[in-house]
């Protein structure tokens, strides 16, 4: 893909001026994310869609037209700045969000947010509480939402015991030879399995309620204001489905709380920090305005080790099918990707007793402050 390549294809979207530049932002493991220069000084962000994760791309960009909108009138009204605060979807020429390349993808701009970034890792104390204020206000905002409007776009994508099935389907295959090296880590699995029926058990049973939830909840998929470090918006709304808040809130410390990167290959570096796991915990309640139930708090903990298993059964998943699903740097990097994931369900159940008691310390001090 080169420049002549974006130029024909930004020209299908309504862009401000020409584009000067485009640079692809290696961040995130499905989609391809570019960033565009413009002539007028407005920056573009232009994204091609994997339609071999999302089969049905047209209701992924349903979806987020939808919760956009709904987003964007609950800012106006508490007297935000929608601009920033909201995602802003360029149209096409010919109409909707979205336009085909000559090679068939599928492609979408959005307005880049001016003087915001996406991190990667916790840099400053603070910043994880303010991810948790978004994660949690994005619930509650969505709380009003007709969650039968939204498609889903990947069905079952929170589902634990159906990722095990599918861990142990590839596992029978073993189609590209590789069981034979992941012995230690199908034992754990086993050894933990009891972890998998937890939320969905709990979904079934009326114990967690049903929610709209983002689903996918990096500390990435937020833009942070680069001088303040203000939560300015939540991003990547291709996952927005009816789920737990346990999904989002499992998957959010996980990926931020740990004290490691989700590839890191020295697992003595991997671990769950606990004044992360306060910080964030703190800013999730609060941004949620405290409409938590009992049985959601009480399992908070655990379902950080539910959702880190199932990511690590996913990311092993992927290494016995071939690498298709994640992007891969190198042949064993779904490997290093699961032994971390698994690391961190050992860290979290070993810590289990100290993060409850962390838990209710915050709901405490919330009732408190009321
Ligand atoms: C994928 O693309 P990204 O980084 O936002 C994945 C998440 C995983 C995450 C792990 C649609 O998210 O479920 O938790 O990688 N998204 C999808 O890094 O599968
Ligand atoms: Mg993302």
């Amino acid at each position: 893909m080169d420049f002549p390549y974006f130029a024909k294809l930004l020209g299908m979207f309504e862009l401000e001026g020409e584009p000067v530049s485009v640079a692809e932002c290696k961040s995130g493991n499905i989609n391809k994310t570019f960033v565009v220069d413009t002539s007028s000084g407005k920056k573009y962000i232009l994204q091609r869609v994997n339609e071999s994760v999302f089969r049905n791309p047209d209701a992924v960009m349903e979806n987020i037209v939808n919760v956009t909108e709904f987003l964007r009138k609950k800012i106006i009204e508490r007297g935000g700045d929608p601009a920033r605060e909201a995602l802003t979807l360029i149209p096409a020429k010919t109409g909707g969000y979205s336009a085909i390349s000559d090679d068939g993808g599928y492609w979408r701009v959005y307005a880049a947010i001016p003087n915001a970034v996406a991190h990667d890792k916790i840099e400053r104390p603070g910043q994880f509480y303010n991810a948790g204020y978004a994660f949690g206000e994005f619930q509650r905002l969505l709380a009003d939402f007709d969650a039968t409007k939204l498609h889903e776009t990947i069905p079952n994508f929170h589902n634990t015991p159906l990722r095990y099935e599918a861990y142990r389907a590839a596992l029978e295959a073993d189609e590209y030879g590789r069981a034979a090296e992941v012995k230690p880590e199908i034992e754990f699995i086993e050894e933990h399995k009891w972890l998998c029926p937890i939320i969905t058990e709990g979904i079934a049973t009326g114990k967690f309620p049903m929610r709209v939830t983002h689903n996918d909840t990096k500390l990435n998929n937020i833009m942070m204001d680069a001088d303040t470090d203000e939560a300015v918006c939540v991003i990547d709304l291709d996952t927005v489905m009816p789920g737990s808040l346990l999904f989002d809130y499992g998957d959010a410390i996980r990926y931020g709380a740990s004290n490691a990167a989700e590839d890191e290959k020295d697992l003595s570096q991997v671990y769950i920090r606990t004044e992360l796991f306060e910080e964030f915990t703190s800013g999730f309640i609060r941004g949620i305005g405290g409409e938590l139930t009992a049985d959601e708090a009480k399992a908070m903990p655990v379902s950080v080790a539910v959702i880190a298993l199932e990511l690590g059964m996913r990311f092993l998943t992927d290494y016995l099918n071939g690498d298709k699903y994640f992007k891969v740097l190198y042949d064993s990097h779904n490997l290093d990707r699961t032994r971390t994931q698994l690391k961190l369900v050992s860290d979290v159940l070993k810590k289990r007793a100290e993060l409850e008691a962390i838990v209710e310390g915050v709901l405490k001090e919330i009732v408190i402050s009321r």
